[in-house]
């Protein structure tokens, strides 16, 4: 199921509303000497191909964010924790300036959600008289809030509220809190009478329980879809996320102080920025339009050109990794943001003499954007991750062929900057076609053919918030279990094969490997190592270089699934995820955040709780 839109003209914020709302909380926050610790949940057992290397290189952008509008909102007594590099960490023993923090927060993808419960259950398990407030957000809070509640009575824990959106809802939440708060309150006491005098329920982007049944919530309440910043340059500056690291380490406490600033481009050489958002295409089996309302969101060329001055020169960090679902997506503002990149200089030395900046596009806009290529690599872009997904428009038509994409490829190869295809697999598609570009490795061929400097597969596997989810799901596609073995939240990446109707899923596991090894191998190593006068020069063979490597973890993680899928009897789902305690909206209507149940389901007897009824979709939560 995809988010629902909220009702036309009212997707986005007043402009100034962030700004005005940063302002407010400026001049409360002298009144409240608060202190926050953020942690980003990891769980190491997703490290493989095709992110081996970005994926601890890079401190992620979300918990950057958070931290930098509580700085900038002036809590600037807060800490940011990465379980990528502190995996120890236990918020039971956190204590910062000397004692138990007002605010624990939590941020989580969906794929790292068991790591984001362990977090969450060890706060909870914090003395009620010293816990603190514990909020969880990012993109698993997004679009499943309800599994940061559990409702398992013999392992409770649960969050006090989820956000499922962005800053500004954050930062109203804290404001409704703090304006009912009195001195020497603690936040999570000024929470329960904010949440339990209904305060909360006209910030549209949360999610809080009520009531307590052995430990596990009586029901949710969804206050409905966030509206969103339209103009990003509204958002606070990223240079102050970077202050607040907690300094990668094995214990489980938090140090005395944050990670001193000579040392973040060390550990976190690539800096992910937030340039645009949001995707005019609307594929089925990809949330990104959905969760923007359908809308594109920017920041101006000179904004973007401010932060990266301001990073490297407080930090030197010199590369730079957009958080785009489309940075192609909108002709005319891209330019706008080029040329200002393009002439940006960085106190007299010209921006692209300073920094380098990666970036994902479509084929379809990158054609569309093809004279002006030199100018994208004048602003210092120097790669381009690029969704083929399939060749041939047989699984997906946006407009792509072959001759497009090599076409995309060449132009992007000549202009400098690397193409970097992002594949998907999938059923219908052999490893191998005779005549035809519909195989695996014949589009791996051309796409190396044409240029391809690195190179993802994926298993097509159903996103949440997509389109697809449900029907995959209710066809019985997706698996629960193989051979004994459940499906777990961190095998949900593409890289493990858990949604097939294949008779020999197998071979669809042991496709993508090929796949991987018919790009990354000694043979192209050398061939990369001799062709080095290109005007890519070196990164190709670079990129074999940590191709093979990471092929090593990937064959060492996923080869057991292998084993498992050829021998193993598989047990598939017959409904989609869904919240396993009653959730509804404030006015008791349907939940935002939730899949409705179907007429059949509503039927059925009741299972845990009056009103509600589902098949419990086993989860470890
Ligand atoms: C850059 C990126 C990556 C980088 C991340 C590198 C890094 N260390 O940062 C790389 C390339 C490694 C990557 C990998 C993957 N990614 Co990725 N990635 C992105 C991308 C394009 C940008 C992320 C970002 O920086 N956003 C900007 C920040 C500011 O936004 P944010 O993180 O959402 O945070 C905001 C809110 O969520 C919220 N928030 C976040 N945390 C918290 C915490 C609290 C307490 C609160 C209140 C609020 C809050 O406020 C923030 C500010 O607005 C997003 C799509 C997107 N446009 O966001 C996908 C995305 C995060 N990736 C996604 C996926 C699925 C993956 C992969 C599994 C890919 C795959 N195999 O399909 C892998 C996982 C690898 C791994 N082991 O973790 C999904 C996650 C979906 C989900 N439900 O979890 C996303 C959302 C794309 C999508 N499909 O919609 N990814
Ligand atoms: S083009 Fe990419 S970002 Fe846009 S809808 Fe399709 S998969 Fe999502």
């Amino acid at each position: 199921m995809e988010l629902p839109r909220r009702t036309r003209g009212d997707e986005l914020l007043k402009p100034g509303e962030l700004t005005r709302l940063r302002d407010r909380l400026r001049r409360r926050a002298e009144d409240h000497d608060l202190s926050s610790v953020i942690a980003c949940a990891f769980d190491h057992r997703t490290r493989m191909l095709p992110f081996i290397f970005a994926d601890t290189r890079m401190i992620p952008a979300g918990v950057r964010a958070i931290g930098s509008a509580l700085a900038d909102a002036g809590f600037d007594k807060t800490r940011i924790v990465l379980q990528q590099w502190n995996r120890n960490f236990r918020p039971s023993q956190m204590q910062l300036d000397g004692r138990v923090p007002d605010v624990f927060m939590v941020s989580s993808m969906s794929l790292h959600s068991e790591r984001c419960m362990d977090l969450i259950r060890d706060a909870h398990g914090i003395d009620p008289a010293h816990r603190p407030l514990i909020i969880a957000g990012g993109p698993h809070a997004v679009y499943q809030p309800y599994d940061l509640f559990s409702a398992n009575p013999s392992r409770p824990g649960r969050a006090d509220v989820v956000v499922t959106g962005e800053e500004f809802v954050l930062l109203s939440l804290i404001e409704v809190v703090l304006s009912m708060r009195v001195r020497g309150e603690s936040m999570r006491s000024a929470f329960n009478r904010a949440r339990d005098s209904r305060a909360l329920d006209d910030v549209p982007g949360l999610v809080y329980s009520r009531g307590d049944r052995n430990g596990v919530p009586e029901e949710l309440v969804d206050t409905g879809i966030q509206r969103l910043v339209g103009d990003l340059d509204e958002l606070p500056h990223p240079v102050l996320g970077y202050q607040l690291m907690e300094p990668p380490g094995r214990h489980a406490t938090l140090s005395a102080r944050a990670m001193p600033v000579d040392q973040v481009q060390k550990r976190s050489p690539i800096s992910s920025l937030v340039l645009t958002f949001g995707c005019k295409f609307a594929c089925p089996y990809c949330p990104i339009p959905a969760y923007n309302q359908r809308q594109y969101r920017v920041k101006s060329g000179d904004r973007i050109a401010d932060e990266m001055y301001r990073l490297n020169k407080e930090y030197g960090l010199r590369f730079f990794f957009g958080a785009d679902d489309n940075f192609f997506n909108d002709k005319s503002r891209t330019l706008d943001i080029v040329e200002k990149l393009a002439r940006a200089e960085f106190d007299g030395v010209k921006l692209r003499n300073r920094a380098r900046w990666y970036t994902e596009v479509t084929v379809h806009d990158t054609l569309q954007m093809k004279e002006h290529l030199p100018l994208v690599r004048e602003s210092g872009c120097r790669a381009l991750w690029l969704g083929v997904e399939d060749l041939t428009a047989t699984l997906v038509k946006k407009g792509q062929s072959a001759d497009k994409t090599t076409d995309a490829f060449r132009a992007l190869r000549d202009a400098g900057i690397c193409p970097m295809p992002m594949m998907m697999h999938h059923d219908s598609q052999p490893l191998y076609s005779r005549g035809s570009n519909y195989g695996l490795l014949n589009q791996i061929e051309l796409l190396r053919k044409a240029g391809a400097v690195s190179l993802q597969v994926l298993m097509l596997t159903p996103a949440v918030g997509s389109k697809l989810l449900e029907s995959t799901y209710t066809s019985g596609q997706v698996f629960k279990s193989v051979g004994g073995r459940a499906v777990r939240p961190y095998m949900c990446d593409g890289n493990y094969v858990v949604a097939s109707n294949h008779r020999r899923p197998w071979q669809k596991q042991l496709a993508m490997l090929a796949g991987y090894l018919y790009f990354y191998n000694p043979v192209w190593l050398v061939v990369a190592l001799i062709r080095d006068k290109t005007p890519v020069s070196k990164k190709p063979a670079y990129l074999q270089i940590f191709g093979m490597m990471g092929l090593v973890m990937t064959i060492v993680r996923t080869s057991g699934w292998a084993v498992r899928l050829i021998f193993g009897r598989i047990e598939r789902h017959s409904h989609p995820p869904a919240s396993r305690i009653p959730m509804h909206g404030v006015d008791g209507a349907a939940a935002s955040h939730d899949t409705p149940l179907t007429p059949i389901e509503a039927q059925r007897p009741l299972v845990r709780h009056p009103g509600r009824s589902r098949e419990i979709v086993e989860s470890p939560h």
